[in-house]
């Protein structure tokens, strides 16, 4: 598909998107019904390298945030996850399974903890305010579930802490990894955390002022050419090589947690309380019968992966990839993909059955990749 995205009402656009047009967009994605730039006319490797090197600026407003305010928020934001959120605190983030009553996953996001009665849910592909709306309503909660018009934006790569000292000062250096503090830009506190979609460090602006995403853009734009700044997205290779999962691609409602190598995350004491709990009991009483694994495969760089492609191991359905790329530092494919209990152990050799219909020889990896 090349074909050109007719973007309208629905498909929302960000109060980024004037810059990133300006600078050349080529690519956009949609998330959360909104635009997410991915290409600014260079490769997916060009981009790879230069945000292992440098420093990116990513308009990821698709990342809303689900926000959940009132009396009863902290009680409403762990009956929808497993992880443990007793022990959070304030300027906190922590990323959190959201299930439903089957421990099918609803979301990923990252929780945000702004006060005790105050929480965001930075989600990914998934109406995650529907469904915490419905529990609320269902339950009689006395909380306020909305997705304000918050913008986050991130900075991304080895220069991103000198580039954002530049421009908020020396306490960005104070952040600690996902957690958040508020500083100053044009008087106007913004909420700042160590975190993002790379494994090569950075922050993320949550941006609640549209009004402003203009100029702190251009604030940045201007303080980043002394770093080689250039404009960027989640980059696809970056992502593999770190095992960072997509909701809606590595898995998706069908799948529950231990699938997604998520048990770390998931707690089952008697005192949390939380929708799935009995249902996610079970799994990890029995184990997953597959999870997500890496796998490295040979021959010339793959077609985009738009759909699952099979696996086998000496002739049996061994599991399928979700996600594959070349990764020009390995000079191999990397790809993500679900593999069966009997498969999953790295060193597994498979073949992989490609959207071009070569079959390639592969080998199963734990996750991440390495450095
Ligand atoms: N940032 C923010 N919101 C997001 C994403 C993000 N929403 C959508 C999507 N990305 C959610 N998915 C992930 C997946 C992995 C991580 C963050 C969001 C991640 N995980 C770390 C890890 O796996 O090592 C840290 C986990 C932890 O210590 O809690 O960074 O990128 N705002």
């Amino acid at each position: 598909m090349s074909a050109k995205l007719a973007v309208s009402r629905r498909i929302r656009a960000t109060p980024y998107t004037p810059r990133v047009e300006a600078l050349g967009v080529s690519d956009y994605s949609v998330v959360n019904h909104t635009v997410l730039p991915k290409g600014f006319g260079r490769s997916t490797a060009d981009d790879y390298w230069h945000l292992r090197e440098h420093v990116q600026i990513w308009d990821v407003s698709c990342q809303r945030q689900v926000q959940l305010r009132g009396p009863d928020a902290a009680k409403l934001a762990q009956l929808m996850t497993p992880r443990n959120l007793q022990t959070a605190i304030t300027g906190q983030c922590l990323y959190v399974p959201i299930i439903d009553n089957n421990a099918g996953m609803i979301n990923d996001p990252v929780l945000l903890k702004l006060a005790d009665d105050h929480y965001w849910l930075s989600i990914a592909d998934s109406d995650v305010a529907l469904w915490a709306g419905g529990i609320a309503q269902g339950m009689g909660l006395d909380v306020t579930v909305d997705e304000p018009d918050v913008a986050p934006l991130a900075i991304q790569g080895p220069k991103a802490e000198d580039l954002m000292a530049q421009v908020f000062g020396e306490a960005v250096r104070a952040i600690g990894f996902f957690k958040f503090h508020y500083l100053d830009f044009k008087g106007e506190p913004l909420l700042i955390a160590r975190s993002g979609y790379s494994r090569q460090g950075g922050f993320e602006i949550y941006l609640h002022k549209p009004d402003l995403a203009l100029s702190l853009w251009d604030t940045l734009w201007q303080a980043g050419q002394a770093f080689d700044i250039a404009p960027g997205s989640p980059n696809l290779i970056e992502r593999v090589e770190g095992g960072l999962l997509s909701y809606g691609n590595e898995f998706t409602r069908a799948n529950n947690p231990l699938e997604c190598g998520l048990q770390a995350y998931c707690n089952v004491d008697k005192n949390t309380d939380y929708i799935g709990r009995s249902a996610l009991q079970k799994i990890i009483g029995e184990g997953p019968s597959q999870q997500i694994r890496g796998v490295l495969f040979d021959g010339s760089p793959c077609p985009p992966c738009a759909s699952t492609w099979p696996l086998q191991a000496d002739g049996d359905d061994a599991g399928y990839i979700t996600t594959a790329i070349w990764s020009p530092r390995f000079r191999q494919n990397v790809a993500l993909g679900m593999l069966g209990k009997r498969y999953w152990s790295p060193g597994q050799k498979v073949s992989v059955h490609s959207a071009d219909g070569q079959i390639r020889h592969g080998t199963v990896t734990s996750l991440p990749f390495a450095d």
